[in-house]
């Protein structure tokens, strides 16, 4: 269900009211302008966004890691379904995740997690005796936590945020040849409240690729004018990068959205990644930018000639895409 019908759903239901109060937003902004305003637009401005519910859960799922024909290696929910990246893995803040993680391949392997709280025993790391051997599966437990008020009066950050996990093991005690075979996956935290996107897509800058596809096939991401859409942006390998986003922009914060018209985060359209990094931010789909094929790439000249570079797909509420020709449409690298 996108976040459109979702809204008409609540309206219908006579729910929008607790829904608003719940999230706090405020149409403060005045009707949508520029070169995308109109239905789309208009509809957005008029929906409560859906939010990120309480955490405290405790949840369980599958990870499973394997060998992929072409010879990438990938996570995925179970064998036969690894991915480059993996599959997302999204909590809030409060919630705990028992991870039951199978090893398919034929050397050790690990799950190393940035951002949440773990143990020593949950570290992915052979040092720590907490890789898996192949064959053989084990639990990794992950927490995370709210923001909370230290004794001396400072704050301990909450774990919400844009984090990552990979391998640790393969090829080199730092899991060098996993990272680098597509042993990664996108980790979002969410605060209790936080706006949901309708999309969500993880782009990963890995070496020279991005997502470990070869130069210059995407990937592309289609969406159309008015989806709310969110960037996971991780970075792995040997190089730093500058990712940079077409006709949009976005707050340097924590969610990439502005708390208020006096907010001083920058506002950017590009942000310097170095590896190991990770960031994620949403954007309004052609919000004064209109339908399009937007480019995204890294912005090192030489790495987007050599191919780091994909597509922001904005259909109009029609399904075309101005200026994106037909011939574009049977490549088969499209994702949606
Ligand atoms: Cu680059």
């Amino acid at each position: 269900m996108d976040r459109r019908s979702f809204g008409r759903r609540v309206l219908a239901s006579g729910a929008v009211a607790a829904t608003g109060v719940a999230t706090g937003v405020v149409a403060a902004s005045g009707p949508a302008s520029g070169a995308a305003s109109g239905s789309a637009l208009d509809a957005l401005a008029d929906t409560p966004p859906r939010t990120a519910p309480p955490g405290g859960r405790v949840r369980h799922m599958r990870l499973c890691a394997e060998r992929l024909p072409d010879g990438r290696m990938g996570y995925g929910p179970e064998r036969g379904r690894a991915t480059v990246p993996g599959p997302p893995i999204e909590l809030t803040e409060g919630d705990t995740l028992h991870i039951e993680f199978e090893n398919a391949m034929d050397v050790p392997v690990s799950l190393h997690v940035h951002g949440v709280d773990y143990d020593i025993a949950n570290d992915g790391t052979r040092s720590t005796r907490s890789h898996v051997e192949p064959g053989a599966t084990r639990t990794y437990t992950w927490r995370t936590h709210v923001p909370a008020r230290r004794p001396d009066g400072t704050w301990r950050p909450g774990s919400a945020g844009y984090w990552h996990y990979h391998d640790h093991v393969v090829g080199t005690d730092h899991g060098t040849a996993g990272i680098r075979k597509g042993l990664y996956g996108p980790v979002v935290v969410r605060r209790a409240g936080d706006i949901l996107p309708d999309h969500q897509f993880t782009v990963v800058f890995n070496d020279m690729t991005i997502n470990n596809r070869p130069g210059h096939t995407g990937p592309d991401f289609r969406v159309t004018v008015g989806d709310r859409v969110e960037i996971v942006m991780i970075t792995h390998g040997e190089y730093y990068h500058t990712f940079h986003l077409h006709g949009h922009r976005w707050a340097d914060n924590r969610t990439g959205l502005l708390q208020g018209p006096d907010d001083v985060s920058r506002i950017i359209d590009t942000k310097i990644c170095g590896p190991a990094d990770s960031f994620g931010f949403q954007i309004v789909a052609g919000e004064n930018a209109g339908a399009g094929a937007w480019m995204y790439h890294c912005h090192v000249q030489s790495h987007s000639d050599m191919g780091m570079t994909g597509l922001l797909l904005v259909a109009k509420p029609d399904g075309t895409i101005p200026g994106y020709g037909s011939h574009h449409g049977g490549r088969g690298r499209h994702r949606s």
